[in-house]
C-alpha cells in the first residue's frame, strides 16, 4: 500500500479507517515534537537539511530528497508489505499462519521486546543531540540528521505497535518512552549502551559501525517474529539501518585515510603533532564501542532467548534460510564461559545460546568491516593493524561480566589489568584529546576537518561542494 502523505500522521496502514487509533496517535504526536524541540539536535530546527523521506516501501520507490525543516520531517507509520501467506518459521508455531493480532499468551513478551526496540532510538538520538556544534562537514552534518530523524521513525514505528495492540498498557508505554532519557540518573535509558555518551566524531562513527549494527541484528531478528505487523516494521526499519551503518564505516574509513596520508607525507607516527588521529587511539576508541554493544545481546545462555523462540516472538538472523528444524529442541551449540579460572568452549542447548549465536553473526560482520579499514591501511603502506578485541574483553553483561580479560582473551588479575587498560581503552587524555579536535562546525560546503578525508562521492551523487545544510 503506498504511503498516504495527505494526513498529518503518513502512513500506510489505513489509519484513517481506525479513528481512536488515529486519535490517540495524533494526541503523542505533540509530545513527540515537544521532546525532539528539547531532546533532538540542538538549535536546528531553523535549518534546511537535504534529507531523504520515504515515499514507498517498496524496493523501487524508497528514496525522495530534498530540503526539509526536520521538525516538519513527515515522520510516519510504514510497514513492509503483508505477504498474505506468510507462515512462522520456528518454534511451537512453526507452519502455522503469522498472527496479525497479540496472541494473549505472548502479549508481555512481545509488549517488553518491543519497548525495550524502541527505547533504544530516541535514546540515540539524546546521545548525539550536540553533534551537530562540531561537524567535521555539511556532508557529515547531513548524515548525523538524516540518521536522527529516521531514528525518530523508528521510535514512531514501535509507539505504533503500542498504540495499536496493547490497548492502555501500550500507550503508556509509548509516554514512557519519551520520560527516560539517555544517562539520566532517575530515568535512564534500558540498555547499556544507549546510556552512554556521544560527545565526539569519532565516537559517532564507532557508535554507527558497531551499535547500529547490534540494530541491524536485533531488527533481523524480530522480522522473523510470528507477529506481523512487527515483522514487517522491522523490515522496513531495516532498509533505513543499512545507510546508519554506511556513515559508520566510511567515517571511521575517511578519518584512517587522512591519518595515513599525514603518516606517509610526514614520515612519521605522532600524527598526534599534526592534529589527526593516531591510528593507537582509534583502536583503544574500537574496543570500547565493540565490547559495548557486544553486551547489547544478552546474556550467553539465556532462558528468555529460548523463550522468545519457542514461542515465535523472536528468531534467529535470517531464520527462513538455515536449513535445520527451527526447533532446536535437540540441538547443542558452543559458547565461551570462564571454569576454574580459564575461558573453555562449553556446549549448551542450543534455544539457551541464541543471544550467542545472534552475537557470532553480529561479531562476523564487523570483522568484515575492520578487514576493509585494514585493507586501506595496507594500501596506504602503513604497517598496522586494526583488530576486533575478544568477545570476553571489557565486558558488563553476561559470563564475562566484570571479568578482567584482555583484547587477545588472557584472564587477568587486577593488577596486570590496571597496568595495561590506558593502553587499551580510552583514557581520560585520549578523550581530551579528540575532543580538542572537534572545533566548530566545518559549515562552508566542500570543506572538511582536518582530521577527516572527505567522502569517496556525495550523497544522492551530489558533488563535492553541495550545500547540504542551510542555516538560514
Ligand atoms: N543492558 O536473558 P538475558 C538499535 C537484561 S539496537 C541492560 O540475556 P534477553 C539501535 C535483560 O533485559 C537494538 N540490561 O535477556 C542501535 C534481562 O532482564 P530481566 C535494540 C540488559 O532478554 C543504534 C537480563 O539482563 N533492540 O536498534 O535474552 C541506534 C537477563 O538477560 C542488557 C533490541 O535489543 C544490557 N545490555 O536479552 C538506534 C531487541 N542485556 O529479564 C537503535 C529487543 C540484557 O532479568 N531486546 N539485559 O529483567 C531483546 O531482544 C532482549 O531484550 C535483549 C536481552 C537481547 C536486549
Amino acid at each position: 500500500m503506498a504511503i498516504d502523505y495527505s494526513q498529518l500522521i503518513p502512513n500506510n496502514v489505513d489509519l484513517s479507517s481506525d479513528r481512536r487509533l488515529q486519535r490517540a496517535l495524533e494526541n503523542w504526536q505533540p509530545r513527540f515534537l515537544d521532546w525532539w524541540k528539547d531532546m533532538g539536535p540542538d538549535g536546528t530546527s531553523a535549518f534546511d537539511v537535504y534529507l531523504r523521506t520515504a515515499i514507498s516501501t517498496d524496493a523501487n520507490g524508497w528514496a525522495n530528497f530534498g530540503y526539509v525543516k526536520m521538525p516538519e520531517y513527515r515522520w510516519g507509520i510504514f510497514l513492509a508489505e503483508r505477504d498474505q501467506n506468510r507462515q512462522i518459521a520456528f518454534g511451537d508455531n512453526k507452519g502455522k499462519p503469522a498472527w496479525q493480532d497479540v496472541p494473549g499468551e505472548h502479549r508481555s513478551t512481545l509488549r517488553r521486546l518491543i519497548v525495550t526496540q524502541g527505547d533504544t532510538e530516541p535514546a540515540s538520538v539524546e546521545q548525539q543531540r550536540l553533534l551537530g556544534k562540531t561537524a567535521p562537514s555539511l556532508y557529515d552534518l547531513r548524515n548525523l540528521f538524516q540518521i536522527n530523524v529516521e531514528e525518530g521513525r523508528h521510535l514512531w514505528a514501535m509507539v505504533y505497535l503500542l498504540h495499536a495492540y496493547f490497548g492502555r498498557d501500550g500507550r503508556e508505554e509509548a509516554e514512557a518512552m519519551l520520560e527516560r532519557h539517555s544517562g539520566d540518573p532517575d530515568k535512564p535509558r534500558i540498555l547499556g549502551a544507549f546510556n552512554e555518551e556521544t560527545p565526539d566524531w569519532l565516537s559517532f562513527f564507532m557508535f554507527t559501525f558497531f551499535t547500529d549494527r547490534d540494530g541491524k541484528y536485533q531488527l533481523a531478528s524480530l522480522a522473523e517474529s510470528g507477529f506481523d505487523p512487527l515483522a514487517r516494521s522491522c523490515r522496513f526499519m531495516l532498509t533505513e539501518e543499512a545507510h546508519h551503518m554506511f556513515v559508520g564505516e566510511t567515517g571511521v574509513g575517511r578519518i584512517i585515510q587522512r591519518t595515513c596520508e599525514l603518516m606517509k607525507e610526514h614520515k612519521t607516527d605522532d600524527v598526534r603533532a599534526l592534529g589527526a588521529i593516531d591510528l593507537p587511539t582509534m583502536q583503544k576508541y574500537l574496543n570500547f564501542h565493540f565490547s559495548v554493544s557486544l553486551d547489547l545481546f544478552g546474556q550467553e545462555a539465556s532462558t528468555n532467548a529460548a523463550n522468545y523462540y519457542t514461542q515465535g516472538v523472536k528468531g534467529r538472523y535470517l531464520e527462513t534460510r538455515i536449513g535445520d528444524d527451527h526447533l532446536l529442541v535437540n540441538d547443542t551449540y558452543e559458547i565461551e564461559t570462564i571454569e576454574d579460572g580459564r575461558i573453555v568452549k562449553k556446549a549448551v542447548p542450543a534455544l539457551q545460546a541464541l543471544n550467542e549465536r545472534l552475537r557470532q553473526d553480529y561479531i562476523e560482520d564487523c570483522a568484515r568491516g575492520v578487514v576493509r579499514w585494514n585493507k586501506a591501511i595496507e594500501k596506504a603502506g602503513i604497517n598496522f593493524e586494526m583488530k576486533l578485541p575478544h568477545r570476553a574483553f571489557d565486558r558488563r553483561i553476561g559470563a564475562f561480566a566484570g571479568q578482567r580479560v584482555s583484547p587477545d582473551g588472557k584472564l587477568l588479575s587486577e593488577a596486570e589489568w590496571k597496568a595495561n587498560e590506558s593502553k587499551w581503552l580510552p583514557t581520560d587524555e585520549d578523550r581530551a584529546y579528540i575532543t580538542s579536535l572537534m572545533g566548530p562546525a566545518v559549515t562552508q560546503p566542500g570543506k572538511f576537518a582536518h582530521w577527516i578525508a572527505p567522502p569517496a562521492r556525495g550523497i544522492n551523487n551530489q558533488p563535492g561542494d553541495f550545500e547540504y545544510v542551510r542555516f538560514n
